[in-house]
């Protein structure tokens, strides 16, 4: 292996770049390489300034997150900083690309900054459930000033070089171009004017407008639940508490408390999880089919928004439909929807101007489409009058997708003559938004067609996740069941309002009964409807009253709630429950937040452990990715099978088979869940 850190001199500069692909993240080779690197540069004499740059598509991408949780190896980073910002000679560090983390860091510890246009400085500790622990805490609210550094340590988000020299924060910007030749033009003028050595340490910060109080009342607002951001901010006002040393030691006593958090764990599960449910095993050495034009069958809010996604990340699309008003329509929308992409800063005017879309009523429009994804209406009828005339004009080898959200693919794809070229693309709404993608995989899918799913999900930038066929999939089949838990609840004695607000302060973006009212009383109901009784299942009497009384949701102004100045509750529905309650002779009982939240969780994880158990999801992490990025799971408990994790399975299955006690038939544990109580196992270590 070469080593990567790089030592040269150009005349009287040495450049020492840090060469460890694909991130140059500050694994152990690197910062011991860094600390030889400085070593040498105090001690070559010819040497009188040092740039620091980065190899490849970045300056450093941020400590190596793939060695928290191992025991630790010297030299650490915060001593790496310090042997930087120690030099006698100055030093410039030179960023493209990215900085984040560690590597604003490390960048922060330089004399003197400079960085190309284009590039993203930040410090997103806080996403991974940390606080920046090498000195971030310190040094930039003595550069910025606290109250920009307080935005940025807690925020999270990175900044532009502009924004970062508004702040103080670097000294110059580049234009487009080298690091390494900007890093050689500053550091020669520094070399001019006779700059010296710089440390940031040095430094006062200048005080923040709010007090640690304030802001810690403020975080708490903003991210309930969430430790990361309120112990970060603790640790940055020690750069105006204390000398530069002890605001250090804070820091790092903080960043360890953090290391050892269940929520530090759960969100770098995530960081990971995020790419690695893409990479199948299977599908390591299968070559995707070409995927350079998409067909899309109906433009309503799914073709219109999986169009969207398309033109957003460049393929052309031809959307079909069935008449020429329908299909203007859907060019409307699909315009409307790339308009509010270009104002978002999302897609360019060049881009925009550029975007590829023809609405068409012809099916032979689609004759050379490489990929064609039906998303009509959900019955199996319209899907089979669709797929037979998809059969009958696309070219040999294309693909034919499905967005069904439930329909039994094996079926679809039967009537077609060429099943091994069917899969099921579900994506969620609003598709050009959402950042979900089940890849659903049908007895006689070829390899090379999953593997082509897998391709568009990556040029769209979603998460896609490998799903077998059943009844919902893997999401919304978990999703009847936690639902059903809820409906369970009501009816003992608990009020949809209450069981919102349980689950929305465990971190859930909306409770249950808020997302039907979004998604529509109507949908539920039909998918009640078409699934029939199901063992231990309760029916929900006062949804099928409150459709029967058009209470349809946000789309009809009133659902389980009143949408007037927001979501009110309604007494009439609690009036309604009580009525059904009454005649199934119910004595509603008190249920608490935390017996709500047990018993939610206890049903998704037991229904997510059948998946699993079954092979619909082939990882317990294909369902953590399908929760977090397709149900609002709060990414900080890192997905139900992580909860699981966390909470102990053994508890998880002692709290089934207590609720087992009043409905056996809804309670009964999945086999996944009594083999891994009985053997000790995780769900964790079935995804190594
Ligand atoms: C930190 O710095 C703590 C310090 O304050 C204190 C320490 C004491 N480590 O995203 P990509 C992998 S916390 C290890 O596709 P891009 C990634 O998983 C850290 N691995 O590239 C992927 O692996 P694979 C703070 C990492 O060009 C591959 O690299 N830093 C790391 O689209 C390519 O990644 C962050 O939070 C890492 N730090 O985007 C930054 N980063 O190929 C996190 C990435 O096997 N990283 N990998 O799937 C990012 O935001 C993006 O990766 C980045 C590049 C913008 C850097």
């Amino acid at each position: 292996m070469t080593h990567p850190v790089h030592y040269e001199t150009d005349g009287s500069i040495a450049v020492i770049t840090v060469d460890n692909p694909p991130v140059n993240a500050l694994g152990h080779a690197v910062r011991a390489g860094l600390v030889d690197a400085f070593d040498r540069f105090e001690e070559d004499g010819a040497a009188k300034i040092a740039v620091l740059v980065g190899a490849g598509r970045l300056f450093i991408g941020g400590a190596d997150i793939s060695e928290f949780g191992k025991p630790r190896r010297e030299p650490h980073l915060p001593d790496v900083i310090a042997r930087i910002e120690r030099s006698t000679k100055p030093v410039v560090a030179a960023i493209h690309g990215a900085a984040l983390g560690g590597g604003l860091e490390v960048a922060l510890g330089c004399h003197y900054r400079v960085a190309v246009a284009g590039a993203k400085l930040g410090l997103p500790e806080v996403t991974l459930g940390l606080l920046p622990g090498a000195g971030g805490t310190q040094r930039l609210p003595r550069l910025a000033g606290m109250d920009a550094a307080l935005d940025m340590i807690t925020g999270g988000k990175p900044v532009t070089p502009e924004i970062a020299a508004e702040y103080g924060l670097i000294d110059r910007i580049a234009p487009d171009g080298e690091a390494r030749a900007a890093g050689l033009t500053y550091a020669q003028e520094l070399l001019a004017e006779g700059a010296t050595a710089r440390p940031t340490s040095n430094l006062t910060a200048a005080p923040a407008t709010k007090d640690a109080a304030t802001w810690d009342q403020l975080l708490e607002a903003r991210h309930p639940g969430q430790i990361s951001q309120r112990r970060a901010a603790e640790a940055a006002f020690g750069a105006t508490a204390l000398p530069f040393d002890e605001g250090l030691t804070q820091e790092r006593r903080l960043f360890d408390t953090l290391m050892e958090s269940p929520q530090r764990e759960a969100l770098i599960h995530a960081f990971f999880l995020e790419k690695r449910v893409s990479s199948l095993p299977e599908l390591k050495d299968v070559e995707p089919r070409p995927l350079d034009t998409v067909g899309i069958i109906g433009g309503g809010t799914m073709g219109s928004g999986i169009a969207t996604a398309c033109i957003l990340a460049g393929i052309p699309v031809t959307l079909v439909e069935t008449t020429p008003e329908a299909a203007e329509k859907a060019h409307a929308t699909i315009s409307k929807n790339l308009d509010g992409a270009v104002a978002r800063g999302k897609m360019s005017a060049e881009a925009r101007a550029r975007a590829d879309l023809t609405t068409t009523t012809e099916y032979q429009a689609l004759s050379q489409a490489d990929l064609v994804i039906e998303a009509v209406f959900e019955s199996m009828n319209v899907k089979r009058q669709v797929f037979g005339q998809l059969d009958a004009v696309m070219k040999d080898g294309a693909i034919l997708a499905t967005n069904t959200s439930y329909l039994d693919i094996n079926e679809i794809a039967a009537t077609t003559s060429r099943p091994a070229d069917v899969l099921g693309l579900h994506f969620f709404s609003p598709a050009h938004v959402m950042r979900l993608l089940e890849v659903v995989v049908a007895d006689n899918t070829a390899p090379d067609v999953v593997a082509t799913g897998f391709a568009l999900g990556k040029r769209l930038k979603k998460v896609a996740v490998r799903a077998g066929v059943c009844d919902g999939f893997i999401g919304n089949r978990i999703l009847s069941h936690y639902r059903a838990a809820a409906n369970e609840m009501i009816l003992q004695g608990a009020s949809p309002y209450q069981i919102d607000a349980a689950l929305e302060r465990f971190g859930f973006a909306m409770g249950p009964y808020k997302v039907a009212d979004l998604a529509g009383l109507d949908i539920g109901h039909a998918t009640r409807k078409r699934q029939g009784p199901r063992p231990g299942v309760v029916n929900p009497d006062w949804d099928d009253r409150l459709n029967e009384m058009g209470r349809l949701g946000r789309k009809t102004g009133r659902g389980y709630y009143v949408y007037e100045d927001g979501a009110q509750e309604d007494p009439e529905v609690l009036a309604i429950i009580d009525e059904v309650r009454a005649k199934h002779g119910i004595t509603p009982r008190d249920i608490g937040d935390d017996e709500i939240c047990n018993r939610y969780m206890a049903a998704m994880v037991n229904e997510a452990a059948r998946v699993v158990g079954e092979g619909i999801a082939k990882r317990p992490m294909d369902v953590d990715a399908v929760l977090l990025f397709g149900y609002g799971f709060p990414r900080w408990r890192g997905g139900p099978m992580m909860y699981a994790d966390q909470t102990g399975i053994g508890t998880i299955r002692d709290r089934i088979r207590t609720y087992a006690e009043a409905n056996p038939e809804f309670w009964r544990t999945a086999p996944l869940i009594d083999e891994l109580s009985e053997t000790g196992r995780t769900f964790g270590e079935m995804n190594q």
